[in-house]
């Protein structure tokens, strides 16, 4: 099926003068669609294909979107805010359902367009981390009380990083791709970290993290910033919101928006951590949390950053591996260079463990 005959199945208001690719995303395929209305003015949606080879429930992951965001926008309304600004907004089918689903089996679905809001590949400002930061930390916050165990894993083990490292390993015997050979180093590299795997999944075993309702892709263009005020407006790109950890997505958003680099810089001499913006993106996350994070989940939000960044790098690497065959790619290599730069921000969050560990220190005593 075409953008195009996507489309006509949506309830869009107007006539759709252009449907165009749109968005950095390394996921959905992402279409902005323009539609002029009777009375002159111009209304935009977001029109999105959701692979079901990545997505294997699309049911389940509908529902959840649906029910998320239909929980956020009662909240958002109780505290006097903006429902269709702050949260995401389905457009119905033309059928009345959230979704289409094509024969092949992908399936798409449409928000309205979020305006005069921007999403950001890389932090310009700090100010603009702090509120990506104080956004999801509130997300998370007014999903407290949400039945987690509603919730669909609209993709099994997302973040078991255990689970991520066999998969790796497999990935390596298998070496589908006659790729293994060339890249023997960022393999030891992984390795060699076996032990630390386990750390994060080790305490919820134990029972010493709770399990929350998480985004779990709290990368810095999955959250859009206010034009007008500066603040961070809406939480965007639902489709890993289920059961999880905080310190993950406090993690993952280290790994994009502090690294002093881009996610896929070559040159590994401009990649490290920058301290400020952790602790940026720490006061913001903490504030938004307002207080409910446990002792022991605010003294793993380091090894957080830690796992996520390498648990990414060898998620890029496994992709590698295998052909390039999940995560969206824009030159030959991409997966390759993505992972080795988040291994090169893994040594330096080594490095800096415990300049991070003391400022969450800092901040919690302060809070
Ligand atoms: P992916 O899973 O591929 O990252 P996203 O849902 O994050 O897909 O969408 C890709 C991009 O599209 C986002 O980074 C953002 O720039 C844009 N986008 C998505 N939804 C909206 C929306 N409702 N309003 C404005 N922009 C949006
Ligand atoms: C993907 O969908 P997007 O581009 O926001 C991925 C994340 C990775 C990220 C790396 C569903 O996020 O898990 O951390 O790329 N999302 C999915 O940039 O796998
Ligand atoms: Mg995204």
């Amino acid at each position: 099926m075409t953008p195009q005959e996507a489309c006509e199945q949506f309830r869009f208001e107007g006539t759709i003068i252009s449907c165009d690719r749109y968005g950095h995303g390394h996921i959905n395929d992402t279409y902005l669609v323009t539609c002029d209305k009777a009375d002159g003015s111009r209304i935009r949606y977001i029109l999105q294909r959701v692979h079901v080879s990545i997505f294997k429930d699309p049911d389940g992951l509908m529902g959840n979107v649906q029910r998320v965001t239909a929980y956020l926008a009662e909240k958002i309304r109780e505290g006097g805010g903006d429902p269709m600004r702050e949260t995401m907004n389905l457009i119905p089918t033309v059928s009345d359902g959230h979704f289409i689903r094509e024969t092949d089996g992908d399936i798409w679905r449409a928000y309205a367009f979020i305006e005069n809001a921007t999403c950001f590949d890389r932090v310009e400002k700090a100010a603009d981390f702090y509120q990506s930061a104080y956004a999801f930390g509130r997300f998370q916050y007014l999903l407290a009380d949400f039945d987690a165990a509603s919730l669909t894993e609209t993709i099994k083990d997302f973040h078991n990083t255990p689970v991520r490292f066999a998969n790796f390993k497999a990935a390596v015997e298998a070496d589908s791709a006659g790729r293994a050979a060339s890249i023997a180093d960022e393999i030891a590299f992984c390795m060699e970290r076996e032990a630390d795997m386990h750390i994060m999944t080790g305490l919820l075993k134990d029972g010493k993290l709770p399990l929350r309702v998480t985004h779990n892709d709290t990368k810095l263009n999955n959250v859009m910033i206010d034009d007008a005020t500066g603040k961070g407006l809406c939480v965007i790109d639902l489709d890993t919101v289920m059961p999880g950890l905080a310190g993950n997505d406090f993690g993952d958003s280290i790994r994009f928006g502090a690294n002093t680099a881009a996610e896929d810089e070559t040159d590994l001499s401009k990649v490290s951590l920058s301290l400020d913006l952790f602790e940026t993106y720490a006061k913001g996350f903490l504030a938004g949390c307002d207080g409910r994070l446990t002792e022991t989940e605010l003294k793993t939000l380091p090894m957080g950053a830690k796992l996520m960044t390498l648990e990414c790098g060898m998620r890029f690497l496994t992709d590698h591996l295998e052909g390039d065959v999940y995560f969206k790619t824009h030159r030959p290599g991409h997966n390759l260079d993505r992972a080795r730069c988040q291994f090169a921000l893994v040594r330096d969050m080594e490095q800096k463990m415990p300049e991070m560990e003391r400022i969450i220190a800092t901040i919690a005593a302060d809070t």
